[in-house]
């Protein structure tokens, strides 16, 4: 069975990318401490109790990817304060993303923030690639998107770790869905709670089945490059009441801030001023 690497928080930022590149995704430990970890939890828990599993889209295409027995939802940024502070603006993350995405973009944001809980009794998600969501962009060279599966529970093979097929990231850009990997050649992201498992925009990966009668808790956080739209219109839950609580970092991470291209061009501006100044 292939596996990934698991590192210490405080790994040089050379060896995450290393075995990031190599694998398409690692694993370190403690990215979140107990006390963040908990403090999301408890943010987030009126939320999970009132979120029933699997999709509420209608469509057949997304409550297959979704599960029927995995509670999604997103907007955590405008739920936890917690997840602001420790997920969104976690410092080994952040690090990666620039090391990742500053290539194709003078900036980047938030794709989405999702719990990703996979429920008792799930079935495995089909194999895909996180950058097709935007297949016009794909760069073979470089990333346009890079994620982070947070752990806030332990996750096991038997309870529905993150499937990742290591190698992926380098085969040719193309739209992959329920690509086909022998099972030796994959791994399974087992970790402690509070850890988190980085990932490439590029690696085959998908949620595992969950055999067990206890919940995967998963948040799921990513970033995309500043001039793509994603997935999660964060500013529809992040209203400009509570992005002026937060820091600017966070803020424009969640699309209360323009982009600046290198050419000088800018986009998703307020008024022909970069919606920053809103704040000023
Ligand atoms: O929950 C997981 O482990 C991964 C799920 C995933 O990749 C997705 O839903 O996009």
């Amino acid at each position: 069975m292939a596996t990934l690497t698991t590192l210490d928080r405080d790994a040089p930022l050379d060896e995450v990318l290393d075995h990031l590149h190599r694998d398409g995704g690692v694993i370190v430990r403690d990215m979140l401490s107990d006390d963040a970890r908990r403090a999301i939890v408890d943010d987030l828990a009126p939320t999970m109790d009132a979120t029933a599993p699997g999709s509420k889209s209608g469509l057949e295409n997304w409550e297959v990817f979704h599960g029927a027995e995995t509670v999604r939802f997103c907007g955590l940024a405008a739920r936890s304060r917690a997840f602001v502070d420790h997920a969104l603006l976690n410092p080994v993350l952040l690090d990666v993303a620039d090391a990742e995405l500053l290539g194709a973009c003078t900036s980047y944001w938030l794709n989405t923030g999702q719990v990703m809980a996979v429920g008792p009794g799930e079935k495995a998600q089909y194999l895909h690639r996180d950058e097709n969501n935007w297949p016009e962009a794909i760069n073979a060279d470089g990333e346009i998107t890079v994620s982070c599966m947070f752990a806030l529970s332990e996750f096991t093979r038997e309870n529905g770790a993150t499937v990742v097929a290591p190698g992926t990231q380098s085969l040719p850009p193309g739209v992959m869905r329920g690509h086909e990997v022998d099972e030796d050649d994959v791994a399974y992201a087992e970790m402690p709670a509070g850890a988190g498992m980085i990932y490439s925009g590029k690696v085959a990966h998908g949620a595992g089945s969950n055999a067990t009668d206890g919940l995967r808790y998963g948040m799921h956080v990513s970033f995309v490059a500043g001039w793509l739209r994603p997935e999660e219109a964060s500013p529809l839950h992040v209203d400009r009441a509570r992005a002026a609580e937060l820091p600017e970092r966070a803020r424009q991470l969640l699309g209360w801030a323009s982009y600046h291209s290198e050419g000088g061009g800018r986009t998703w501006l307020y008024d022909f001023e970069d919606a920053a100044d809103l704040f000023a």
